[in-house]
């Protein structure tokens, strides 16, 4: 079993992050950087699949997760097919959108995961081996993000195949009507009751820490998710690049 998935069903806390940027050097600054796995957002970005191969080629041998830009056979195949060690599936909210994915990221006879010489089997050279081992192997991960995800967690966890749930805590503050409040009482007790049907379940709770200060990471952990990404490599970009020029601006008006 790969480790992200070993991790994710043992419920070990890893540490993880988001990349955005569709470059591969993007991904080599972040895998150099310690993590122990990146997932590659192409919901939320221009990253397509040539994008992501270059990048999983970047990281490798950290193991590489797909933010695919839906829950479609086809978008969770392909990044698989990529190289993919596991997929992050968004706004999962019924136990049949859960089994669609795990489906879809699986070789029959438990899924739909067509056959194909490719990346992950060294295009066809180690072919029976990784068709034999896929299965156990590739991680499933849905996002709760909505009331309806929250309203259906039992069911959604219940569902064979699925390794992990992880919030998307923007999308569910909206769901919520107090878009963009991630620390509201509504989602903060979302997040809870999530957190608590993952115990019952004995499955993984994962949150992306968007503003990864100390007192957000502290208050996942303390909320008790174990499968947690810091940031996204814009926003370390953006905030060092920040706190660069305000130091710069500060010295300089002290010498003028
Ligand atoms: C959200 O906050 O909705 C996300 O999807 C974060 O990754
Ligand atoms: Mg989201």
């Amino acid at each position: 079993m790969n480790t992200i998935r070993k991790a994710l069903r043992e419920r070990t806390v890893t540490l993880g992050s988001w990349i955005q940027i569709g470059h591969p050097v993007s991904g080599e600054v972040l895998a150099r950087a310690g993590y122990d796995w990146l997932a590659v957002d192409m919901e939320h970005t221009d990253i397509g699949y040539e994008g992501f191969t270059n990048i999983a080629r970047g990281i490798k041998p950290l193991p590489v997760l797909a933010r695919v830009e839906q829950n479609d056979t086809l978008a969770i195949r392909r990044v698989l097919d990529a190289g993919a060690s596991g997929v992050i599936v968004p706004l999962v909210n019924t136990r049949e959108e859960a089994m669609a994915a795990v489906a879809a990221a699986k070789y029959p006879p438990k899924g739909v995961r067509g056959f194909a010489y490719c990346r992950p089997n060294n295009y066809g050279v180690d072919f029976d081996e990784y068709v034999r081992t896929a299965n156990d192997d590739i991680a499933v991960v849905v996002m709760i993000e909505s009331k309806e995800g929250v309203a259906n967690i039992d069911a959604i966890l219940a569902v064979d195949g699925v390794d992990g749930v992880f919030i998307g805590p923007y999308d569910m503050s909206g769901s919520y009507g107090v878009p963009g409040e991630t620390k509201h009482p509504l989602v903060v007790k979302a997040c809870e009751d999530v957190v608590a049907a993952c115990a019952r379940a004995k499955k993984s709770a994962g949150l992306h820490v968007v503003v990864p200060d100390e007192a957000a990471i502290d208050r996942a952990f303390v909320q008790g998710f174990t499968f947690i990404a810091l940031g996204v490599d814009t926003y370390f970009i953006a905030s060092a690049a920040k706190t660069a020029l305000t130091n710069a601006r500060e010295c300089a008006s002290q010498r003028s």
